[in-house]
């Protein structure tokens, strides 16, 4: 059996967030909390909180808004967090919801009823609850008879998916493989940081990874597929049940994302770039002869950076197409995102690249070829 990606799905929340209403948001905050507490900011007992700046956000990140669950509760600077009413057990859950709407899409896209599909992942960077598993929740609603389960590499969890599902299909043991990338970002940033509060977006992808023999006529054949990992503090979040070990804490800054920005950028962009080029060779195919990549959306720059150096020249839209100006940071849907919207219009023949980088730190290339 040889694996292909037969078609992709997404699910893009109505709502959305531009920089300005961010940071108009972020700064009525900072008003707000300096005011209160002038007296402690006078006496140095606490530092003033500095104002955000959306000039400051696109020029370093390249984000210009982000789509999100629930916009208002978002910008109210009393909650700065997601809110909607808790559902019932018997009820779908929020993750379940937006993975199944992209699963949806990716099956009609693909002329695929639920029946033929064999296996459910959900690859994301955050689970909902811990069991019983989205997967399992997403493979119910939809009608598939087989197994499903959860695999979380952060920003690498749809790549590190795919190449399950790639090596479930080689080995015969699945014939229709869905990962599912449901990236509910909004509720493990923290709004009121801000060195980070532009970051994230939430969005939900899907990519039916199928055997070439029942794939569709038109499809992308997986040429080859490379995961990396290398522990790394500089991309963290201590949330977690054992925060129950040490309740004093539980409410702690650390328990939401923290990153050190800077030092990621330096120290994943040269891996990558290395990664990409040393596998393309491994796989026979020349890296700068790649028609388009697919990179992960976190920034800007580092996405200039990685595809000039793979690519020997500076990579036009259209050889790495940018979505995290209208997105964000979608964690591990962010390449699956590019991937999906800016595909079509390649030959039969073409070659690309999805790529994924960062918490872990984790890295994954699927290297593609467009057939039919
Ligand atoms: N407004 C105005 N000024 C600001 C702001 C702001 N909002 N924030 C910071 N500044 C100031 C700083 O205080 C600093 O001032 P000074 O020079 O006086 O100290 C100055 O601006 C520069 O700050 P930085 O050095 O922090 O700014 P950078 O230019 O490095 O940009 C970025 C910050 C955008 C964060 C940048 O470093 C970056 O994008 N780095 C790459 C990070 C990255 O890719 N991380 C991966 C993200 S993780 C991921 O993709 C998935 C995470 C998986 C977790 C699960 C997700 C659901």
């Amino acid at each position: 059996p040889r694996p292909v990606i037969s078609a992709t799905g997404l699910f893009t929340p109505p709502e959305s967030i531009s920089n300005e209403e961010l940071v108009d948001s972020f700064n009525r905050y900072v008003a707000s909390f300096n005011a209160d507490n002038a007296d402690r900011i006078a006496s140095g007992e606490i530092e003033a909180l500095q104002p955000s700046s959306t000039e400051f956000i696109e020029k370093a990140s390249g984000i210009k808004a982000r789509h999100v669950i629930a916009k208002k509760p978002i910008l109210d600077i009393e909650t700065m967090a997601p809110r909607w009413d808790e559902r019932g057990d018997e009820e779908l859950s929020q993750m379940a919801e937006i993975g199944v709407a992209a699963a949806r899409e990716a099956l009609e896209k693909a002329g695929r009823s639920p029946e033929d599909v064999d296996a459910v992942l959900c690859a994301a960077s955050n689970m909902e609850r811990p069991y019983p598993a989205m997967a399992i929740e997403i493979q119910q609603e939809l009608g598939i008879d087989g197994f499903a389960f959860d695999m979380n590499v952060a920003c690498s969890s749809a790549t590190f998916g795919i190449q399950t599902a790639a090596d479930y299909v080689r080995s015969g043991n699945a014939r229709s493989v869905l990962v599912v990338s449901p990236e509910i970002t909004s509720g493990h940033l923290n709004w009121r940081d801000r060195d980070s509060h532009f970051i994230f977006g939430d969005v939900a992808t899907a990519v039916l990874v199928e055997d070439a023999a029942i794939a569709p006529a038109q499809h992308w054949e997986i040429l080859g597929t490379k995961l990396k990992t290398v522990f790394s503090n500089n991309i963290r979040n201590n949330f977690g049940f054992l925060n129950r070990a040490h309740p004093d804490t539980s409410g702690a800054p650390d328990k939401l994302f923290v990153q050190e920005g800077r030092k990621v950028f330096k120290e994943v962009v040269p891996m990558v770039a290395q990664m990409i080029v040393d596998e393309a060779e491994g796989f026979g195919i020349e890296a700068d002869k790649l028609r388009r990549l697919w990179l992960h959306q976190a920034n800007a720059g580092m996405n200039r950076l990685i595809a000039q150096r793979v690519l020997g020249h500076e990579a036009s839209e259209d050889e790495s197409p940018t979505v995290l100006d209208t997105y964000g940071n979608t964690s591990s849907a962010g390449s699956i995102i590019a991937f999906h919207k800016h595909n079509d219009d390649l030959a039969p023949g073409d070659t690309g690249l999805i790529c994924s980088f960062g918490a872990g730190y984790s890295a994954g290339a699927v290297f593609v070829r467009k057939v039919g």
